[in-house]
């Protein structure tokens, strides 16, 4: 039997083989009807790890498809342009169902490969997968928690690092997340992304996007899709920072959705020794996946 547990270090959640999700928001019968979400051929699923890069390939997604927004869709959400699959929200046009939404639908998740639509595991749908080198991952996920009203706030960082680390938090432990979707790259018609290239070289990756996705852009359109991409432009942008949500949700006097959106940031928080214990970590739960990230600013650029 399929077994729900509390999760110690954050009671806003609930640990649901793996994954924790939000009391709240994400009811268990809720996620196991995801299971039966019938999926269209040209459906384009984007899945990451929170804080792994979501809201900027949200938003390229929503451009690469709208062509840099020359087709009057600018005052749309990229929520509504990319809903979640897993949080069951009203959207503002009072469609509550995402599936009903017409093709090709974009959509976002957080979930792990144990919970996504059976369908997507046939090489049914595009799946893009963004991961980002976990280290800025925890930097970025303690300030987020901080701001987030659904979360419980770590009284420090040496506590948010061990509970990341145990997997107390939403969408729990990033290796099993990266390393399940990995391990089942062969079953899905998937494009693994970083955020680091994303960071060093927008323009082919973006490309390297469009491809996968059989979307050809002039290079007009690609001109205004890395505009508006960057992470000035987003910052200023409500419809693509999230500063528009609720504030029961978010309180964004404390933190922003973009914060510093770099590379390298965890060095200017984490002790030498939570990053070499880290490390350790990282090499006996990785060590069969054929994976590199770039952990600091100037590796891999030239001089
Ligand atoms: S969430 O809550 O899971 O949706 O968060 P997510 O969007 O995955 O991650 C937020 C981090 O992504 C950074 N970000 C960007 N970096 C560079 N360029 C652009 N355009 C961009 N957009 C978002 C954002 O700043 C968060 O990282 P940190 O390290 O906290 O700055």
């Amino acid at each position: 039997m399929d077994t729900i547990a509390s999760v110690s270090r954050d009671s806003n959640l609930y640990r649901y083989e793996g994954f924790c999700f939000f009391k709240e928001l994400m009811k268990p019968e809720f996620i196991n009807s995801l299971q039966d979400f019938e999926i269209r051929e040209d459906d384009v699923f984007m899945i990451t790890y929170p804080k792994s890069g979501t809201i900027w390939t949200q938003q390229i997604l929503s451009l690469i498809y709208s062509e840099g927004y020359r087709n009057g869709t600018e005052q749309i959400e990229t929520s509504e342009k990319v809903p979640w699959i897993e949080f069951q929200a009203v959207s503002k046009d009072g469609n509550t169902d995402p599936q009903s939404r017409p093709s090709p639908r974009l959509f976002a998740s957080h979930l792990s490969y144990r919970f996504v639509p059976r369908e997507l595991k046939n090489k049914k749908a595009k799946i893009i997968y963004v991961m980002r080198n976990p280290k800025d991952v925890i930097k970025s996920l303690y300030h987020f928690e901080a701001m987030a009203a659904y979360a419980e706030t770590s009284p420090n960082f040496d506590h948010f690092f061990q509970k990341f680390l145990d997997g107390d938090v939403f969408a729990g432990s990033w290796f099993d997340h990266v390393q399940g979707w990995h391990s089942h790259k062969d079953c899905c018609n998937i494009l693994f992304i970083k955020y680091e290239d994303m960071i060093m070289d927008l323009r082919s990756v973006v490309k390297q996007m469009c491809v996968f996705l059989e979307k050809e852009l002039d290079n007009d359109s690609l001109n205004i899709v890395l505009k508006r991409a960057t992470f000035n432009e987003m910052k200023k942008d409500l419809l693509a920072n999230k500063e528009n949500m609720p504030e029961d949700f978010f309180d964004f006097k404390i933190g922003k959705f973009m914060r510093k959106g770099t590379i390298g940031d965890w060095k200017n928080t984490m002790t030498v020794a939570q990053s070499e214990a880290f490390d350790r970590i990282f090499q006996e739960k990785m060590k069969y996946l054929d994976l590199n990230f770039t952990w600091n600013i100037n590796e891999n650029r030239s001089e």
